[in-house]
Parts: C-alpha cells; sequence; structure tokens
C-alpha cells in the first residue's frame, strides 16, 4: 500500500548539504521529524544518482520515510525508490504512470492555474504547488504564486498538495490554511547550522497545528 506523510518533505540540493552531505543531511533531518526525502540533483549522472539513491535508502531503512527521486527514471526504478517526482517541462505523468508501475508515489509540480486545469489527477499521488515564494534555491524558477495562489491551486486539484519555495518555519500555519498538507523544503535544512534540530523545530510546529 502506498503510505505516505507531506507534512515535512525535504529536497535534497547537492551544493547546500555540501558541509555534512546529502545523505548525512537525510539521516539527520528524519531523526528530527523530516517525513519525506526526494533526491533532486541536476548534474550527476544516472549511475552516480543510483549511487546517491542506494546509500540514501540505506541511511532511510527502518524509518518508514519514503525516498522519491527527482525526474530520473530509470535511476528511481534502479535503485528501488519508493517514488518520483516530476516537473510540468518532463515527461507526462501518463508515461511516467506507465513506466514506474501502480506501486510507486507519483508526485508533480505545479505551478499555475493552467497546469492545475490540465491535471490528470488518476495518474498522480500528490501535487507540489510552487514557488510560494521566491528563492535563491531555484534558479530561473517561474513566478512566486504567493499564499493566495496557493490556496486557489490547492482548491482547484484534487490530490494532496506539499507547498515549495522560501518556506521557513513562520510559514507552518499560513501553508496549512491554505489548503496544503505539508511544506517542501530545501534551505530551511540543506546547509544549516543542525539540520535535524531545523527539522525538530518545524516538526513541533506542524504537531502544535494539528492539535
Ligand atoms: N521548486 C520550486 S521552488 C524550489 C523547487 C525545487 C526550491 C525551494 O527551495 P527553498 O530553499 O526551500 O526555497
Ligand atoms: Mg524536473
Amino acid at each position: 500500500m502506498k503510505c505516505f506523510d507531506l507534512s515535512l518533505y525535504l529536497v535534497l540540493d547537492p551544493g547546500l548539504c555540501e558541509p555534512i552531505g546529502l545523505i548525512e543531511t537525510a539521516r539527520r533531518a528524519v531523526a528530527g521529524g523530516a517525513t519525506m526525502v526526494q533526491l533532486r540533483h541536476k548534474t550527476a549522472s544516472t549511475a552516480q544518482m543510483i549511487d546517491i539513491g542506494r546509500a540514501l535508502k540505506a541511511a532511510l531503512a527502518g524509518s518508514g520515510v519514503p525516498l522519491v527521486v527527482n525526474d530520473n527514471i530509470k535511476a528511481a526504478l534502479a535503485m528501488d525508490a519508493d517514488g518520483v517526482h516530476v516537473g510540468q517541462q518532463d515527461m507526462n505523468a501518463k508515461l511516467v504512470r506507465e513506466r514506474i508501475g501502480g506501486e510507486k508515489i507519483l508526485g508533480l509540480s505545479i505551478g499555475t492555474d493552467e497546469d492545475a486545469a490540465a491535471l490528470r489527477p488518476e495518474y498522480i499521488d500528490y501535487v507540489g504547488i510552487g514557488p510560494i515564494f521566491p528563492t535563491e534555491t531555484k534558479l530561473g524558477h517561474s513566478p512566486a504564486i504567493g499564499l493566495e495562489g496557493l490556496k486557489r491551486v490547492a482548491r482547484a486539484v484534487r490530490r494532496p498538495a506539499v507547498a515549495i519555495g522560501g518556506l521557513k518555519i513562520h510559514h507552518v500555519k499560513p501553508v496549512l490554511e491554505s489548503g496544503a498538507a505539508g511544506l517542501a523544503v530545501v534551505s530551511a535544512i540543506c546547509g544549516q547550522p543542525d539540520p535535524e534540530q531545523a527539522a525538530r523545530a518545524m516538526a513541533a510546529a506542524l504537531r502544535r497545528m494539528r492539535s
């Protein structure tokens, strides 16, 4: 059964994770309460992605936290990742679903009302909505849609949504109130002096919102 929790979704960035590396960053973030991990590496070869992914899987083993691979289906299948995340410019969701089968998690990035209207929900397990705020982490990103945009898009898509882009701990409340199931973050955890503590603080803020 597909089981995943979007509430604190760590997206790994190799540059920002440099101080302690991708694997150790993921391990500490999960110890602090991250609920999902995405391997996003724009310059690695497929062979390198597979190596990193296998090490990540070993680091996450027993945690119950799924590993999702950005964009590289071949690598995701080779390492037997739990899922794949694709953007609007990547392969279409139906084709990705055909390649990965019904068991793996499939996430799709949504950045506009048009993307939301075009969504084929039957192929997708969750959507990543953003960027919510401008961010230096993703160069040349599409225009930020703000919390109002998040509200609109989250309402339009009939799938669970995770928000992304410029999100920090103080955004937990407004993001959940805008209809997302969680926050996807890069720089709020990657490269922080204490990634475990950064994740722990966000996880605690999420818990407070739920109680
Ligand atoms: N997609 C939209 S914004 C973004 C991605 C991968 C980067 C988010 O990074 P940060 O540091 O959490 O703003
Ligand atoms: Mg992509």
